[in-house]
């Protein structure tokens, strides 16, 4: 498996693991890139309450990267599995 390439300060990631997002609650600023990725056997889909992420279905080891251009809280869950929920928020 690739290894997702991580820019400084500016990048950062959520594991899935075992129906879990990890950290659950994460704190980042404004312009960081996260990048979900699937460590589970099973697909998982990572989709914002309010609409302004949605992945495709991750297989294991696939990622998905989304840039956080917005402060604010943005609670997010699996299309899937919709008890695997997390939160990021971003600060300024
Ligand atoms: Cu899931």
């Amino acid at each position: 498996m690739a290894q997702t390439p991580l820019r400084g300060a500016d990048a950062t990631r959520v594991k899935i693991e075992n129906f879990t997002f990890t950290p659950t609650a994460l704190t980042v600023k404004v312009g960081t890139v996260v990048t979900f990725e699937n460590d589970d056997d099973i697909p998982h889909i990572v989709v914002a309450s309010d609409g302004s992420f949605r992945s495709k279905a991750l297989d294991t080891g696939d990622g998905y990267t989304f840039t956080f251009t917005k402060s604010g809280d943005f609670p997010y869950f699996c299309a899937l599995h919709p008890h695997m929920q997390g939160t990021i928020t971003v600060i300024p």
